[in-house]
């Protein structure tokens, strides 16, 4: 039963990948060629979609047509890789590879990786223009939602208070890098689950409880990634934020506890789901996946 339920999530999840993919490369069609272009493109490829599918799914089980919710989904995966090249930037983490390949700034140069980035992140406000999307009000309601997400109350404040956690003295408590990591990756994937509800005109705030706690979820998944996963192993993954002395959830919970605190943010999520009972079955297995991934 529980394969067959997986099934049907990697099904969902394989579709709303094309589908996006497709988004937005129909978004970067008619873009002037060049290197900063073909840069974008490039960003663009591959990763998990796990935005994207909390998009997509929060909305189908509103009855939303995918149409409508695919632009705010191709929105969100083109703000996540800007974030993405523009962490991995010498002067941020110094990553050299990126979802398997080298980063934008080792392709290319630093200079076309800020303005990829930059450019990506126009591009994904842009999307919330889409008329597919729904009545005007609709979209500046998410709109509005997403700037906060990603700006200077929400991710960009995360990566500037994970930056000066950096230089600090003492590390961050467990209150502190919960705080950081809410801001840094939870707001754009408590956006992502809760545009469904928006789009539906409905109550965003069960969405928003099952995002909280997947979104902490996955932070701490990463963290246990870095010092577990076959990646980790190979070299592949750096656990860069350990071996520089910052808290991660492994240092401060230890590596059960961590696993433990996981696995209990994910028995959360999946119990804020009930009120949508068999529609959520999707967002349900999506919360599984977190803690088994391996990559
Ligand atoms: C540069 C303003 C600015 C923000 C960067 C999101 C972010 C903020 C940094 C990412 C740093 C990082 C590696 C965090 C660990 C967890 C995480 C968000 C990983 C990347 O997201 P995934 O796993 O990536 O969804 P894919 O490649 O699957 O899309």
């Amino acid at each position: 039963m529980q394969d067959a339920m997986q099934e049907v999530m990697q099904h969902r999840l394989d579709d709303v990948k094309a589908q996006v993919q497709a988004a937005l490369e129909e978004a970067m069609a008619h873009l002037p060629p060049g290197e900063m272009t073909d840069a974008m493109r490039y960003a663009c490829i591959g990763g998990k979609r796990v935005r994207a599918f909390l998009v997509m799914e929060s909305a189908r089980m509103f009855g939303i047509e995918d149409s409508a919710a695919l632009p705010v989904a191709a929105a969100v995966e083109a703000l996540h890789a800007y974030s993405l090249v523009h962490d991995d930037l010498p002067s941020m983490d110094n990553d050299d590879l990126r979802r398997g390949l080298p980063t934008v700034h080792v392709q290319w140069s630093e200079a076309t990786a800020i303005l990829a980035g930059d450019a990506l992140q126009s591009l994904a406000f842009g999307l919330f223009a889409d008329e597919r999307i729904g009545a005007a009000e609709t979209r500046l309601t998410l709109l509005q939602g997403f700037a906060e997400a990603v700006g200077a109350r929400g991710m960009v404040w995360g990566q500037a208070q994970d930056i000066a956690a950096e230089t600090a003295i003492e590390p961050l408590d467990i209150v502190a890098i919960k705080r950081l990591q809410q801001a840094k990756t939870g707001a754009l994937i408590q956006f992502s689950a809760t545009a469904g509800a928006v789009l539906a005109g409905q109550d965003p705030e069960p969405l928003a409880e099952y995002a909280r706690n997947l979104g902490l979820a996955f932070q701490i998944q990463d963290d246990v990634l870095d010092v577990t996963g076959d990646e980790a192993e190979t070299g592949k993954r750096t656990g860069k934020d350990d071996a520089a002395g910052k808290a991660t959830f492994v240092s401060l919970l230890g590596l059960e506890g961590a696993q433990d605190k996981a696995r209990k943010l994910v028995r959360n999520a999946e119990a804020a789901l009930e009120p949508y009972g068999e529609a959520a079955g999707n967002l349900r297995q999506l919360a599984r996946f977190v803690i088994e991934r391996d990559a």
